[in-house]
């Protein structure tokens, strides 16, 4: 990691950790601004997968033997750094999942399957990424609840004065995203957390856009479950997590059957483990663990108030220099938000948009965003979308701007 001696972070240096930004994109220097699809990965994390291949590869919790031991210590020690990570009070409030969509699934399905019925109501917001509404609408189906949601402004900030009339008694789980990964909107999640106990609903927070940008601390937040992605936070793909308040874990019964998530099984019947383990059936992704804890090592010691001070301003930068470009509309709020800008161009549909500036080696992303619900909300088909990480610079953004107004040209 580089950092110089007043602690001040060299951004530039930064970008030496990640190969792959010397990369070339059909001939051009690759720009990556598709960072709220996934991360690009450290080679303090290639490394570490590399060391867990080549000296623990093991089983885990399975075989009386050293590697499995050393895999086994790897995989807990990886859960336990996610608990300090996001200020659990203890790493058995850490589920081990492929990410935010197994995580919400799991909780839709053991928790809401158990605790939801007939006419309870499942609030969501309209700006829910489909991991965070397709999940509700099976429970809901399955077991006759009801659906509402909060609608969103037209600034892509959440209508909370709606909030009394739809967080009623009747609600037995709010769930809803930390950071849009369409409008960049951050919402005020203590707040809600806390309105929500007030009504006695438990609260889930979907931080797939904000676990690698910002300081989490659950205990702080008040959440009762909250889902990551280690693949949006410098990790692997295939991993992430599920952190559930203690009290609310427990009670919660298992979904996936099979080896690891039992005590003792009979031909008719099983006892389960508790949690976490109960939640993990099947042979775990402990390579990706273990990825996701180097990830985590790596972005604590460049240090998370420093990258969302640093992706922040990058997006304000970006939505400052995008909204002079002619016919540009930008969606999501001005006075703050997450590390993306969402925009549509009148030039040219947001694919286009998006297929000219991958000719210059410039990743934006172009479509719904699995936000199709958000989408109608405003009214266009799909937007184009720059998202950035802390190894992004201003000088990248300028070279947008310039493939952009070309863009203009080509296209008018
Ligand atoms: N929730 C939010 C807010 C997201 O942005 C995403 C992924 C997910 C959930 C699902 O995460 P996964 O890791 O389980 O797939 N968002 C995006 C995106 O904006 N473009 O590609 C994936």
């Amino acid at each position: 990691m580089h950092q110089i001696a007043t602690c001040a972070v060299d951004w530039h240096a930064v970008r030496e950790d990640f190969p792959i930004l010397r990369e070339q994109a059909h001939g051009h220097p690759l720009i990556y601004f598709d960072n709220a699809a996934t991360s690009q990965k450290p080679r303090a994390v290639v490394d570490a997968l590399r060391h867990y291949y080549e000296h623990e590869n093991a089983n885990v919790h399975r075989g009386l033997h050293e590697l499995s031991s050393r895999a086994t210590e790897a995989y807990e020690q990886a859960r336990q750094r996610v608990a300090i990570y996001l200020g659990a009070a203890n790493a058995k409030e850490i589920v081990f999942t492929r990410g935010t969509t197994e995580s919400i699934n799991l909780v839709a399905q053991a928790w809401g399957g158990k605790f939801v019925g007939a006419g309870d109501v499942i609030l969501l917001t309209e700006m829910e990424h489909h991991s965070n509404l397709v999940p509700w609408q099976l429970l809901a189906e399955r077991t006759g609840a009801r659906l509402r949601f909060v609608p969103v402004l037209d600034d892509g900030t959440l209508d909370l004065e709606q909030l009394p009339s739809l967080l009623t008694n009747e609600v037995k789980i709010f769930a809803f995203t930390h950071i849009s990964n369409s409008l960049g909107t951050i919402n005020p999640v203590s707040e809600l957390c806390e309105k929500a106990h007030a009504v006695g609903a438990l609260t889930l927070v979907d931080a797939a856009q904000s676990a690698g940008h910002l300081p989490i601390d659950v205990q702080e937040l008040g959440c009762d479950f909250l889902a990551f992605s280690g693949h949006k936070m410098c990790g692997p793909t295939g991993i992430g997590g599920l952190y559930g308040r203690a009290e609310v874990l427990d009670s919660t019964p298992p979904w996936h059957g099979g080896g690891e998530m039992i005590v003792t099984v009979t031909l008719e019947k099983s006892a389960f483990k508790k949690a976490p383990h109960r939640f993990e059936a099947g042979t775990p992704n402990i390579a990706g663990a273990i990825g996701l804890a180097a990830a985590i090592d790596y972005i604590e010691q460049i240090g998370r108030p420093a990258i969302f001070e640093h992706d922040t301003h990058l997006a304000r930068y970006a939505a400052q220099h995008l909204a002079e470009l002619p016919g540009m509309h930008i969606f999501g709020p001005t006075k703050q938000r997450g590390a993306l800008v969402g925009f549509v161009m009148d030039a040219a549909h947001p694919h286009d948009l998006t297929t000219f500036a991958d000719q210059y080696g410039l990743a934006l992303r172009g479509g719904h965003h699995c936000n199709q619900p958000l989408m109608r909300r405003f009214g266009v088909p799909g937007t184009t979308r720059a998202s950035f990480y802390f190894y992004n610079t201003t000088e990248e953004i300028d070279r947008m701007i310039e493939i952009l107004r070309d863009a203009v040209r080509f296209f008018s």
